[in-house]
This record gives structure tokens, sequence and C-alpha cells, in this order.
């Protein structure tokens, strides 16, 4: 998700905080000397609360320029990718660092006023903001924006040769979410793990650049840098992340243990054996993130919803186009203002012909004021129809934060802009689906246990991988994990995890974290954890607004304004205060909690008790 906004509103605070500042020594010459004194204090101080005032009002509005005329500048570079393109985008990414950089450090002189809520709040904001923050040495900026954009080109433009054709990630993914020859799965698996190692080097070096800009502002390392964010010490949020996990992590090794039993039957013990780990290139999914490719191969007997999103989208004749459409009309029903014109003339939905892009899809805010847009490669699939709706999620909640100032345009924290999309789609339901024409039938609640299984081969076998990615990115981040046990300490904890082990042996040169989006692209994944507890939170709270008594997975929030309204209250707060307070306007709670989770898929966790009795779980 990127970011690019302009404050207008930045300017006018500037002018009367200069006011207040010109009429205070004017009420001392009335004193006596004592108070006096006291009064020059008082003087220095309101100076440098007007300084600090000042300072942020500067920032805010050299930002703002700064994010628009570097996001046009990716934007294009993500849409064709070239040697020019390439070269702009680091250029323009070196001074968008060393501008930031530049204000982080300029916090330094406040770190004694007494300041208020508000500007306390922004300065942190750009102390601890920058993803990967470059040292203020002459080049340092320069060497890290090369880096990361050949770091993030050669990912998107990877390929593999298999059978005699060039294959990119979207026609290997393909393979590994359709095929059922272990033989095949494992080539193109280890296929694509191809692209990877020539990134290792550059990796490590970007991580030790990086660690020393961290270091110049005050943090141990980058790792505390991004759990700065979270409006709660690093240990804290660190804490917190284990214990959303000790919360689900039981739910995911029923999983586990039921999936491995029916990939045994499927394979027999020669591929996948009946206990230990199972084989990563089996779960229909090129990183084993989303495991909901093979439910044919795990459904419940009896228990079919009778349709198959994919082939019911195909069957209906469905565009990646009227896919996205679709989409805002779900938004269009709970009362939010349509999509601008511009988002359909701009936004980037199939994956172009003649040229190289980014495909991780992605959402888009160039002017902060309606230059929405996305970025996909868009397939008529069941995935795709669920990633449409995600990232439209980013786009609306852009909008809703709009008005705030620039430093707060952006998600009460960072998994909160993940879940406003998924917690929609978590509405399509087969009401949903019947409503808008797509099947012709609801199924009978004896589907439910399908329905279930199908949502948590995604949604919870998700969870061990997002805390797998950042779990070995803080350990490269703090030194714990050196660049020689890269690969080694990625599948110490792949395997511990998620219980997963590789199809085959890891060649010695392998660099399979830089397989995923998400490492050489630099996108922070704590995210997506948080985001997979709180859109459960979300809707069940926005079930409970709605008055809906039957199960959660069965309630659709489709069409309910008064929901609708709420839940864009939450929304244009942006980040303007602490994400608990914005956290209870929709939920009424305080905390991220995983409880929800569990009280949806309660009678898929019957199941599964039932099925794994006898056998011995864990890995
Ligand atoms: O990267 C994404 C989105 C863009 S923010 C498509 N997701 C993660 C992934 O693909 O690994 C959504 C789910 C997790
Ligand atoms: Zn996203």
């Amino acid at each position: 998700m990127k970011t690019a906004l302009l404050s207008a509103a930045a300017l006018s605070a500037l002018a009367l905080s200069a006011c207040e500042s010109v009429g205070l020594p004017d009420i001392a010459t009335l004193e006596d000397a004592s108070d006096q004194e006291a009064e020059v204090e008082v003087d220095k101080e309101a100076e440098a609360l007007a300084d600090a005032e000042a300072f942020i009002e500067d920032a805010e509005h050299r930002l703002a320029e700064m994010s628009e005329y570097a996001g046009r500048i990716y934007w294009v570079q993500a849409t064709n990718i070239t040697f020019d393109t390439n070269w702009l985008a680091a250029k323009a990414g070196a001074e968008y660092t060393k501008l930031a950089v530049d204000l982080a450090n300029g916090t330094k002189r406040f770190e004694d006023v007494e300041l208020s809520d508000d500007l306390a709040r922004k300065m942190q904001k750009l102390r601890s903001g920058i993803t990967i923050p470059a040292p203020s040495t002459t080049g340092a900026a320069d060497e890290l924006a090369q880096i990361t954009t050949r770091l993030d080109a050669t990912y998107s433009t990877g390929k593999f040769d298999y059978n005699g054709q060039t294959l990119n990630l979207d026609e290997l993914s393909t393979i590994i979410e359709t095929s059922r020859d272990p033989e095949e799965l494992k080539a193109v698996w280890e296929g694509w793990r191809t692209v990877s190692p020539v990134m290792k080097d550059d990796y490590a070096r970007m991580v030790e650049i990086a660690n020393k800009g961290a270091n110049e502002l005050g943090f141990d390392d980058l790792s505390d840098m991004w759990l700065s964010n979270y409006d709660m010490e690093p240990d804290a949020m660190r804490t917190e992340v284990d214990r959303l996990w000790g919360q689900v992590e039981p739910l995911y090794e029923e999983l586990h243990c039921y999936v491995r039993a029916e990939l045994n039957e499927e394979y027999g013990d020669e591929v996948q054996a009946a206990s230990g780990p199972i084989r990563a290139d089996l779960l229909g999914n090129m990183w084993a993130q989303q495991w909901s490719s093979i439910y044919p191969l795990v459904a419940p007997p009896a228990a079919d919803p009778g349709y198959d999103v994919t082939e019911r989208l195909v069957a209906e004749g469905y565009t990646p186009l009227k896919m996205v459409e679709t989409g805002e009309e779900f938004f269009s029903s709970i009362g939010l203002d349509p999509l601008p014109e511009t988002f359909w003339e701009r936004s980037q939905i199939t994956r172009p012909r003649d040229r190289e892009v980014v495909c991780h899809a992605s959402a888009w805010d160039l002017d902060n004021e309606d230059d929405i847009r996305i970025k996909m490669c868009t397939e008529v699939n069941a995935e795709d129809f669920h990633t449409v709706h995600h990232e439209l999620g980013h786009n609306y909640y852009q909008r809703a934060y709009k008005d705030q100032d620039f430093l707060y345009k952006d998600g009460a924290h960072d998994g909160f802009h993940e879940a406003i999309g998924d917690f929609l789609a978590l509405s399509i339901t087969p009401d949903y689906l019947k409503a808008i024409g797509l099947i012709d039938e609801v199924p009978p609640a004896e589907a439910d246990l399908g329905l279930l299984m199908n949502t948590a081969l995604d949604k919870i076998a998700f969870l061990p991988f997002a805390v797998t990615m950042d779990s070995w990115r803080w350990s490269v981040l703090d030194g714990s994990t050196p660049p020689e046990r890269y690969n080694d300490a990625w599948w110490e904890k792949r395997l511990s995890y998620q219980g997963i082990t590789p199809p085959g042996e890891r060649p010695a040169d392998a660099f399979d974290p830089g397989a995923k989006y998400h490492i050489p692209g630099n996108t922070p994944y704590l995210r997506y954890f948080l985001s997979y507890v709180m859109q459960f939170q979300f809707h069940k709270a926005a079930c409970q607004q709605a008055g809906w008594e039957g199960p959660l997975h069965r309630c659709s929030i489709y069409g309910n304004e008064e929901v609708g309204e709420r839940f864009n209250a939450m929304m244009e707060m942006g980040s303007s205060q602490p994400w608990p307070d914005t956290l209870e306007l929709f939920t009424g709670t305080r905390e991220m909690d995983g409880s929800a989770i569990i009280e949806y898929f309660a009678p898929l966790i019957d199941y599964l008790e039932e099925e794994n009795e006898g056998r011995t779980c864990g890995w």
C-alpha cells in the first residue's frame, strides 16, 4: 500500500502560532523581577512550542509535496519497469528518504520541550515512520534507494523456464494451485526460488545501511523502529503478538493435523508422511500462506456448498473490470460514495501484455484528493475477487481520512489498513452471492462445515505464515540472524510456526525469503497478522450492530447503511488518535482479540477435534 498526499490546511495553523508568541512579552513587562525570570522561562517555552508547531507544519507541507512527486514516479515505474523508470524511482526514492530523515532528525531538538499530545504524536510519527531509513552520511540514501529499487524490480520481473516455456509468477502460481503431480509441484516450487539468490547480498547490505539509519534516529535497530508504530513500547508490542498468536495457535494445530492426514491419504507416505511437517509445495500456494486451492482434497464429506466461486464467476461471464465494479457496488451498498471517474481511467486492472509491471496487488493515493487507484493483474477467480475487495478497502480508507492533517492520513495502525477490505469480504456469504445473482440457491446449514473449512484454509493457515515472515525479519534486523544463516533461519521458523518443510534439500546459495514479495519489497508483514485477527473482530461487531442472530459466518452486512456509517466514522479518524480509541469507536473494545476467530470457526473446531481423535498432532 502506498500513500501520496497533500495537506492544504497546514499553512493557516503556522500563522496562528506566530501571532501567539508575539503577544507574550508585553504581559511580562508589568510584573516584578522574579516574576519576570519566570516569565522569561514561560516565554522560552512558548517560543519553543511555537517553533515546534512551525516545524511540524513545514514538515507536513514538504512531505505532502514530496510524496505526490515521488508517488507519481513510483506509479510510472510500477506500471512500466524499464532501465529508465528504475533510475527515476531510485532517484525519487533517495530524495524522499533524505527529506524524511532530515525531518526525523529535526525532531530531536524538541525532545525536551513539553509538547501538546497532538504535536508529540506528530513528532513520534516523523521519527519512527520511515520503513527503510538511511543515515545522513553522504551517499547512503542514494545507495539504499538503488538497492531497494533493484530488489523490487528483480522480484517483479522474475521468470522460470519450465517445459520449454518461460513462465512468470502468475503462471507458476497457477500450476502450484491446480497441479496434483508431486514432481511437477516440486519443480515449479523450486523453480520460482531461482529468482532470489541474486538478491541476497543486496539484502544484507540494505539491512546494514538501514540499521545505521535507525541507530541515528535513536533506535536499537530497525525492528525496534518498526515496532514503535503501535502506540506502545516495542517490547510490549512483541508480547502482544505472542498473546494473539497464543489465542489462535491451537486452532492452527488442529487444521494442520487434519490437512496432513488428508494429504497423506491423497499422496501416500512417500510424498507426505502421516506425521511430522507438511511438504510446502503440496498446499496449493507458492508460499503455503493460504491453502484454499486444495479445498477439494480436504473437503469434509456431505458438506458441499454446491458451488465454487471461481466456476461461478467464469460461468457468469465476469471480467476483471466487472469484478472491480462488483466490489465498488458492495461499498456503495453500505452508503459510501462511488469511486471517482479517474479511478476507472487510471487504475491498472489487468496485466499489460507489452511491458513488465509490478503485479503484486496494491492500492494508491496519488494526490490526497481523489486520485485513488488500484494496481492489479486481476484474473477471474475467487482469490482475486477477494483481493479486489482488499485493495478497494485501502482506497476507501484513504479517501475517508483525506481531511486529516498529512501525518494523520494513515491507518489507525497498519493492521487496520489491511483489515478494511477483508472485513467487508467476510460478508461475501451465500446470501450475498445469491443477492448479486452469482448463485441460484443458498446452501443449507449442512454445508456450513464446507464453507468454514474453505475459509479456514485461507484465514487460519495464514496466521503462522504472517508470524514467520516478521519473526524472521526482526531477527535479521536485530542482527541475531546474520547473512550466512538467512535461509536456515527462514526454514527453522517455517518449521516451528507453520510445521512445513521444503520438498527437497535447499541449495547452499538459496535465499528463499526473497521469493516472497514483501521481503524484497520491504513491506512489513505484522500488519497482515493483525489484520487477520481484527477483521473477525470488525465482522462480529458489525453483525451485532446489524442485530444478526445466526452464526457469524452466515452474516453479511451488504446493504446495511447504519453499519456503514459507523464504519466510515472509524475510518475518518485516520491515525489522529491512539488506535485503541479508534478500535473502541467501532467495536466497543480497546484490545485486539482473537476470540472472534474462535467463535466464527466454532463448528469447524468441533469437527477437526473429532476427526483428529487418535492422531498425534504437531510436528
Ligand atoms: O500483499 C497483500 C495485498 C496487498 S497489501 C495483496 N496481501 C498479503 C500477501 O499477499 O502476502 C494480502 C494478504 C497477505
Ligand atoms: Zn493490503
